[in-house]
């Protein structure tokens, strides 16, 4: 039997008695012990009734046994698609209804939101608790600790990872099973991951970062992790002596540089820091080599392409770049038209390579927008390549905010603002925030006569939007600035905003 993602990533480490998951409390999960849970909960998925092919949504606490499901999945061939935990019951449903998925997972304390949703879109609804109990738990124990791995491809698909888009509308990006592979290999050489290594994981496990970027290099690695259910900066400090690499978004970074703990002696033994999913600000990478000797090392990638380019490990590692294209991606700056740019100067940045997605589930109009019949995909992100090919991000070609290295689509926000009582129109833009790199002002403009409570508002987003969603502050003015074509010129509110937050 052959199935690429499962045999390289877990099947590789079967029988090692060497840790794999380190918890905060101590306790030490071998890869052995690990592969075992998987496949207790491979049985559990197929006595669910779920073929290769179907899809498991998860909703569930980062812990040992909600990784574990990621490792089922790829056993059984079922795709797997995790969720953010912060998505109310409202936006769960979309993602049950177009993924269509035949079980979904989800902590106790949302097993009563869930219930009608699932219930009403046929979804068999299971709890798996981020103390590892739960119906779930309960299905998996006391099946055998092995099972017959299913068949697979690299071009079958391995997971789904909703992005949202600028109408509003989730799209789920489909990833094969090559796709993560093929960028799980280069990255772990790139690196210089071995068995010797322990990366503090403190990063959630539904997105890219943390799940495949992470987790599949110190499997392939065979690799410990030091893996903790969220950030926890006292965490990082006490534990840091005990690790050798770091993966996190620029916040981590910030955070770090704002606590007096961390200073050149506590980083001796850290061979690596990596920063990615949101923009690095060239002085914190300055900051941090100033306090700690260490170079961040910033790459690029995104949900569709996992990562597209990174920054060397022993050449020279730029402040405000995000490297060189990795090996075997293909990257090019183009204009409006698609035509290749020549080098310095700023357009759209273009990818092509084995890590670039399939396209979007049900979406074949959105996939051809994006993903050209010739395999390269138009990332939404300008950029510019130096004479030496390293790639600078400028900005996005897509109405997107980025904050704490999560995505929030403004259309999606003014979506929900326009329907507030008294609101007549609405623009959101990300404006600086110092912790979070960015954060969604939403500015409003009132029916005429009205009165708009902005706090009332607040509160009503509360219901439908994740709380990281949710705009910071809400302004109400006169009128949105708007250029002769009658289009919000959101760069004006971007600089008449840009300082609200320091
Ligand atoms: C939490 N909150 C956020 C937020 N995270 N608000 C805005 N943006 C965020 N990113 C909310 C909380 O709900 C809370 O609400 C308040 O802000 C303060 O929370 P906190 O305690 O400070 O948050 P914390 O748990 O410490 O989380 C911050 C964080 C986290 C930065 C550590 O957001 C995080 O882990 N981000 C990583 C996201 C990630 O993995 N991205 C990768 C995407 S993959 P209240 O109600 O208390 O005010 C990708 C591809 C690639 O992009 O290239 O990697
Ligand atoms: P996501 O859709 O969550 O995968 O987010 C992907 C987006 O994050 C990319 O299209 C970029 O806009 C952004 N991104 C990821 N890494 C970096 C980086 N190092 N610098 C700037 N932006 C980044």
């Amino acid at each position: 039997m052959i199935n690429p993602l499962y045999d390289r990533l877990f099947g590789a480490n079967a029988g090692a008695q060497t840790p794999f998951l380190i918890l905060p409390d101590g306790q030490v999960i071998t890869h052995d012990a690990f592969l075992r849970m998987a496949a207790r909960m491979a049985h559990a998925i197929t006595g669910a009734g779920l073929v290769p092919g179907d899809r498991l949504a998860a909703q569930i606490a980062k812990s040992p046994q909600a990784l574990a499901v990621y490792a089922a999945c790829a056993q059984t061939g079922v795709i797997f698609l995790p969720l953010n935990t912060a998505y109310t019951g409202a936006e769960i449903a979309y993602f049950i209804e177009n993924s269509g998925a035949k079980l979904v997972l989800c902590d106790a304390t949302r097993h009563t939101d869930l219930t009608p949703i699932a219930g009403r879109l046929g979804a068999r609804l299971e709890v798996l608790n981020g103390d590892g109990t739960g119906s779930f738990a309960d299905m998996a124990a006391g099946q055998p600790d092995i099972f017959a791995t299913v068949s697979r491809s690299a071009d079958d698909l391995a997971a789904f990872l909703y992005t949202s888009g600028t109408t509003g509308r989730s799209k789920g990006a489909m990833l094969t099973q090559g796709n993560l592979l093929s960028n799980a290999e280069v990255l772990t050489t790139h690196w210089r991951f071995t068995r010797d290594d322990v990366l503090l994981h403190q990063l959630p496990i539904f997105h890219t970062h943390g799940l495949f970027v992470a987790t599949n290099v110190c499997l392939i690695a065979g690799c410990a992790m030091r893996f903790y259910p969220g950030f926890d900066v006292n965490a990082l400090i006490r534990d840091m002596p005990q690790a050798t690499a770091l993966m996190g978004v620029p916040t981590f970074y910030t955070r770090l540089l704002d606590d007096p703990r961390f200073t050149r002696d506590l980083t001796e033994g850290m061979r690596l820091f990596i920063s990615g999913s949101a923009p690095l600000l060239a002085e914190t990478h300055v900051s941090f080599e100033a306090r700690t000797g260490h170079r961040i090392l910033e790459r690029y990638g995104m949900t569709e392409t996992n990562m597209n380019t990174s920054n060397p490990y022993d050449g020279d590692r730029r402040a405000g770049t995000v490297g060189l294209p990795l090996p075997g991606v293909e990257l090019k700056i183009t204009d409006a038209n698609g035509v290749e740019l020549p080098r310095g100067e700023i357009g759209q940045i273009e990818v092509r390579g084995p890590n670039v997605f399939k396209g979007y589930w049900q979406m074949p109009e959105k996939t051809a927008e994006e993903l050209r019949a010739d395999g390269f995909f138009i990332t939404g992100d300008l950029g510019v390549q130096d004479a030496d090919g390293y790639v600078t991000i400028v900005g996005r070609n897509k109405d997107l905010i980025i904050s704490g290295g999560f995505n929030i689509y403004p259309k999606e926000l003014e979506l929900a603002l326009d329907e507030a009582t008294g609101v007549l129109e609405s623009a959101v833009i990300g404006v600086p925030h110092p912790d979070f790199g960015e954060t969604p002002v939403g500015v409003l403009v009132a029916r005429p006569g009205m009165v708009v409570d902005t706090d009332a508002v607040l509160a009503g987003l509360g219901a439908v939007l994740a709380r990281y969603k949710q705009p910071r502050a809400l302004v109400v003015v006169d009128a949105l600035p708007r250029n002769t074509m009658g289009k919000v010129q959101k760069n004006v509110l971007r600089e008449r905003f840009a300082r609200m937050f320091g």
